[in-house]
């Protein structure tokens, strides 16, 4: 009746593009409409670029519960059905095509603009500090640890994430429902603690494993250049290279490690972490057999759970990192960690923990790179040729231990 595409991977949208042409292509537009959502894209992609592109109806979903109002309209159409129009719905398409053709026009003009005048000299780099002291690794080189404890890594789940993002446990505001912060203790808790026990009883949660590993670097201009050895003189075993902000501070990550000048006027060079967490294959399966056995809400809240552990087991690993990594007094880089684990997920602690895929980071084919220094196939995780990591629920991280270091897009 229709097709549908969802797109997690900002790769998966070029596919649905292809996609599309190729059903334009076979003749099929006239007959399929299409049907898209997925993180990856936006409502202005879908209804602006690829609609134009689709000789046949394409429409985007922001929610499965969208989704399921455009398939009711599409079934009421096909069966002869007038559908009524809602009013309101174009007029709130229309809006937004306005909009963007008029942010479009801004664009174009600023950009004239900016060619005619003389061009601003832009800075070679940030203003991040170079002058931060380097804490010391209780090794260099990488360890692999299997069978991190449940208890340990599920108390860093971020409930908020886990009820909202992926439960979709959503409160009602003034019109006498529950609340959401209700709902958490009526439904959110009560289910989270049935699956812990009942995920921790079958022994699924008793997989989750890491490598990781302590690398000297330092970085030269836009790239971190890992090194052989940690001195400045050492040979360069790989390079990752990052896009810089075009504007703004004109950010890089490059900027939060040690530049090579200062390694080599101070002989110290920086240390660089890498992890790489996964739950195994148990929690995708379990999940995998409630979906065959059309249990969608146990679905639902298992995979959603197993989503956030996976993240839960990174941010508690990268606690660890911080915990290994201690200056010349002896104190530890995690001393200076919040006490309220909610900070944790606003980055409240010193360093952060950057994913490729991510803004600061995009490039997916680098995790060959990371893949390369840790080899995860120790804890069996594999990189496809997509740069996806299997078991799906696994998360590789460039550490770094700059105070200044906060998330941002290039
Ligand atoms: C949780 C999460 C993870 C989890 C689990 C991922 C998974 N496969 O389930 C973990 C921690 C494992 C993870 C890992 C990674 N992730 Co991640 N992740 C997310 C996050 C935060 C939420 C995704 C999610 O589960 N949402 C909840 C579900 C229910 O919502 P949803 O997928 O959007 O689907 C709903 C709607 O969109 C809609 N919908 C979706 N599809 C369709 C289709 C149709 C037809 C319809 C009608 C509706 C519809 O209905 C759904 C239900 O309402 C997103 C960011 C975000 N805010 O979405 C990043 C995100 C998907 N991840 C991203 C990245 C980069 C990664 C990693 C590569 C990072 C890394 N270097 O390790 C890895 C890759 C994993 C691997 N195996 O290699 C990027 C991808 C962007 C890109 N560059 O392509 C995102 C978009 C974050 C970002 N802003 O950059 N990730």
């Amino acid at each position: 009746d229709a097709i549908g595409m969802s797109g997690l991977l900002v790769k998966s949208t070029v596919i649905m593009k292809e996609n599309l042409e190729e059903m334009n292509s076979r003749g099929l537009a006239e007959r399929w409409p299409v049907l898209l959502g997925g993180a990856a894209l936006t409502r202005s992609f879908v209804e602006n670029d690829l609609s134009e592109l689709y000789e046949g109806e394409v429409r985007y979903a922001k929610d499965a519960f969208e989704g399921l109002r455009l398939m009711d309209a599409i079934m009421g159409a096909k069966r002869g059905e007038v559908q009524p129009v809602d009013a309101e719905a174009e007029a709130k398409r229309a809006e937004r095509k306005a909009r963007r053709e008029r942010s479009l026009r801004i664009a174009e003009a600023r950009k004239a603009k900016q060619t005619e005048e003389d061009p601003q000299p832009v800075p070679a780099r940030s203003d991040v500090a170079t002058d931060v002291a380097v804490p010391t690794p209780p090794f260099w080189d990488t360890r692999v640890v299997k069978g991190v404890p449940v208890a340990e890594y599920s108390a860093l789940l971020d409930e908020r994430a886990t009820f909202l993002g992926q439960w979709g446990l959503k409160g009602t505001r003034g019109d006498g429902g529950p609340s959401y912060e209700e709902l958490v203790e009526t439904e959110g808790r009560p289910r989270l603690r049935y699956w812990m026990d009942e995920l921790t009883t079958k022994g699924i949660l008793q997989h989750a494993a890491v490598v990781y590993g302590y690398f000297p670097c330092v970085a030269e201009g836009d790239d971190l250049v890992v090194l052989d050895a940690p001195s400045p003189d050492a040979g360069e075993r790989c390079r990752f290279t990052f896009p810089r902000q075009p504007r703004d501070r004109r950010l890089c990550l490059a900027d939060f490690y040690r530049p090579r000048e200062r390694a080599e006027a101070e002989g110290v060079v920086d240390v660089v972490p890498f992890q790489l967490v996964t739950m195994g294959d148990p929690i995708a399966d379990f999940a995998n057999e409630l979906f065959e056995k059309n249990a969608y809400r146990d679905y639902l809240e298992v995979h959603g759970l197993g989503v956030q552990l996976t993240e839960a087991l990174a941010e508690y690993w990268h606690r660890r990192v911080r915990s290994e990594l201690r200056w010349s007094s002896g104190a530890a880089v995690s001393d200076e960690d919040p006490d309220d684990i909610t900070e944790f997920f606003k980055l409240g602690y010193r360093g952060a923990r950057f994913s490729l895929g991510y803004g600061a980071c995009p490039e997916l084919e680098d995790r060959a790179k990371i893949v390369d220094l840790l080899q995860p196939d120790r804890i069996g995780v594999k990189l496809s040729e997509e740069f996806q990591l299997h078991p799906e629920q696994s998360t590789d991280a460039i550490v770094t231990h700059h105070p200044q270091a906060k998330y941002f897009n290039t």
